[in-house]
């Protein structure tokens, strides 16, 4: 072989050496690529059950359909604004996301009607209403026009009232003039103001220093929340008003749905499930044993006229603009769901 022939050789020895390299390079990208991008948004805390249910809902989709799926969280509001979810989903900016029947209600006002306090009795009822007929009713509506499809029905847990200060609070009234912290839509302000305080608007990152530095006097969350955040460390008592048996709906956008093959909506569908049962096992469970917690932790722990708080909650309610938009017979359907 001449000189020139074996420089010619090495040359194209090394450019097919480097192509390779390069190629594996890229390879992961590319196959990255080929998987269907599940783009997860949540405000959740990554301590609290509706965080951690996003990695049994990975974990489900690796099993079932192994390199298939992308799956991406991101927690602590990270990637979009507590309630900005359902617009992303419907911009096709993100796929998955956990909303609450006030994100909805803002576009169907019908579902307004699950934003009421003393609605859902407990857990149980609340996944046999949604779970049956009025849930794939409600559900429809949901899809068809807000382009995001609910797969499953999470239990956030009971809402309870807990306060910078102690205070003596057993009826509506004993709220007059609290800052109470509510998240930042109307529909929420009215349960606020339902309740019998004066809600403030504020995001649910930002609740921790508005408890420490006073600028706000209490918030409302379930139990569970409220440790996983850590507000009882700002907080020195909590009201057990129990004013809503809070739920929060996994959602897809239908982009992302309907670009899928029936064999993935399915897979996708089952991991949304298992990714709530595993939330409201835990949740339920968790929630039957902070009482003591927060006790242990200094708290004052309180339990108000509950009966006097349901109902002035659904007097309010019931005269409101709200209960005038909730489709005829629905809140008797609801009622008889055994
Ligand atoms: C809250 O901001 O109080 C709330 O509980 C509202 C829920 O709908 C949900 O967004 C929840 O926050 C977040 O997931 C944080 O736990």
């Amino acid at each position: 072989m001449t000189a020139s022939l074996k420089g010619i050789f090495r040359r194209s020895l090394l450019a097919s050496a480097s192509a390779v390299l390069l190629m594996g390079a890229l390879l992961p990208a590319a196959q990255a690529q080929n998987k269907v991008l599940l783009r997860i948004s949540t405000p959740a805390v990554p301590d609290d059950w509706h965080a951690k249910m996003w990695t049994v809902f990975k974990e489900s989709l690796e099993k079932s359909a192994p390199g298939e799926f992308d799956v991406q969280i991101n927690l602590n509001a990270s990637l979009f604004k507590q309630g900005t979810e359902p617009a992303a989903m419907a911009r096709g900016n993100l796929e998955l996301s956990s909303i609450s029947a006030f994100d909805i209600a803002k576009l169907i006002p019908e579902f307004s009607i699950f934003t009421a306090g003393y609605i859902m009795r407990d857990p149980d009822h609340q996944q046999k209403v949604f779970n049956g007929p009025i849930g794939t009713e409600m559900f429809k509506l949901v899809a068809d026009k807000m382009e995001v499809t609910p797969l499953s029905t999470v239990y956030l847990g009971t809402r309870q009232v807990n306060l910078r200060e102690v205070r003596d609070v057993k009826v509506p009234a004993d709220l007059k003039g609290v800052k109470l912290r509510m998240p930042g839509s109307k529909e929420w302000l009215f349960l606020g103001e339902a309740l019998g305080a004066t809600p403030t608007p504020l995001a649910f990152g930002e609740v921790y220093l508005g408890l420490k530095t006073g600028t706000i006097d209490g918030q409302d969350n379930p139990l569970p929340s409220v440790r996983a955040a850590k507000f009882y460390e700002v907080t020195k008592q909590i009201v057990l008003t129990s004013h809503l048996v809070d739920g929060i709906f996994i959602a897809i956008s239908n982009k992302a749905y309907n670009a899928m093959n029936a064999a993935q909506k399915t897979k996708v569908k089952a991991a949304a499930q298992a990714a709530a049962a595993y939330n409201n096992e835990n949740r339920i469970k968790e929630e039957g044993q902070l009482v003591e917690f927060f006790k242990k932790e200094g708290l004052t722990v309180t339990t108000p006229d509950v009966d006097a708080f349901r109902k002035t909650v659904q007097t309010t309610y019931q005269n409101s603009e709200y209960a005038k938009a909730w489709p005829k017979g629905l809140l008797e359907r609801i009622n008889s769901t055994k």
